[in-house]
């Protein structure tokens, strides 16, 4: 497996990156998770725009122009014949000196690409959908740390996935200070109700996920309603059908939250029209890289 670490391709081994690294020290740092299906990397430069608008939030200068970064995500995908998997970028303040203080990152920004797989939930939940808990622990405030910007302090949502494991739940849905339906810990959450398609609002403290971006698009292809709106565990509890989006995750189909079933429990008959849409535009939407 080759590393690119800074536009050098390294050995896995040599992939390293100093103790002094304010990504290490103080969390520091931006990523995407991005996702190759058959040779095309999906919507790689809507990642990219997402990456740079997370930097701008951090007045962190990445130094390059997006069209480099594309470039760069493209050179590692090429280098490890990756046809179908998983690219992690992550661009870090750089090295620095203890202190929190970003203008000790004098050498300018560190960033590494790693095109391996990933897999987040078992198959099977695919096909009979998962269950899934509301939990406690909060999403992060706009007014603390926004959570539009995919940044390296991913505790908030870590925690909550741990609360849904100790629920014996493999994922958790998060909840805002209002009491406002957020998203899960790593994807954005959608519900039916009599043939319309609702989301929760950015402003509730989801992030602009691609998946769901897609999602809306598929949507409006397909002529069905689709609303951004307030969503609160009444809406989810009493929804006819109830799915999840992102990169890792994909389209899965909920089909119970809190110990109540959604719908009639098994997965909904428009949310399968939207994963095969949604099928459809991964291979075609994107950059190839053959
Ligand atoms: N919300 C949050 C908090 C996320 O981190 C999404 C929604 C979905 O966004 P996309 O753009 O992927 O549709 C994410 C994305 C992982 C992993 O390692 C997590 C994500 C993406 C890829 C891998 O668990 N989260």
């Amino acid at each position: 497996m080759l590393i690119n670490l800074n536009g050098n391709l390294v050995p896995k081994e040599k992939a390293v990156v100093s103790v002094f690294d304010h990504g290490v020290l103080y969390g520091d740092g931006i990523f995407e998770g991005i996702r190759v299906y058959s040779n095309n990397v999906f919507r790689l430069k809507d990642h990219i725009e997402r990456l740079f608008d997370s930097a701008k939030f951090l007045n962190m200068d990445i130094g390059m122009p997006q069209e480099e970064m594309v470039k760069q995500v493209v050179k590692t995908v090429k280098a490890n014949k990756l046809k179908d998997g998983y690219i992690r970028l992550v661009v870090t303040r750089g090295v620095g000196d203890l202190g929190l203080d970003p203008k000790k990152c004098t050498e300018g920004v560190t960033y590494f690409i790693i095109a391996a797989n990933i897999t987040l939930y078992p198959e099977e939940l695919y096909v009979k959908g998962m269950a899934i808990t509301t939990v406690a622990v909060r999403r992060n405030l706009s007014e603390t740390l926004e959570p539009r910007v995919k940044s390296l302090n991913y505790l908030n949502n870590i925690l909550a996935k741990m609360e849904a494991g100790n629920h014996g739940s493999a994922e958790a849905i998060m909840i805002n200070n209002l009491g406002h339906v957020a998203e899960a810990t790593g994807d954005n959450i959608f519900y039916f109700k009599k043939g319309v398609l609702y989301t929760p609002t950015l402003t509730s403290g989801a992030l602009g996920g691609m998946t769901r971006r897609t999602v809306l698009e598929i949507a409006k292809e397909l002529k069905i309603e689709a609303v951004e709106t307030i969503v609160t565990r009444y809406d989810l509890y009493t929804a006819d059908e109830c799915f999840l989006t992102g990169t890792a995750a994909k389209v899965i189909p909920v089909t119970k939250i809190d110990g109540r079933n959604i719908g009639t429990g098994i997965p909904g008959a428009e949310t399968k029209k939207i994963i095969t849409a949604f099928k459809k535009k991964t291979t075609s939407l994107g950059v190839k890289v053959k």
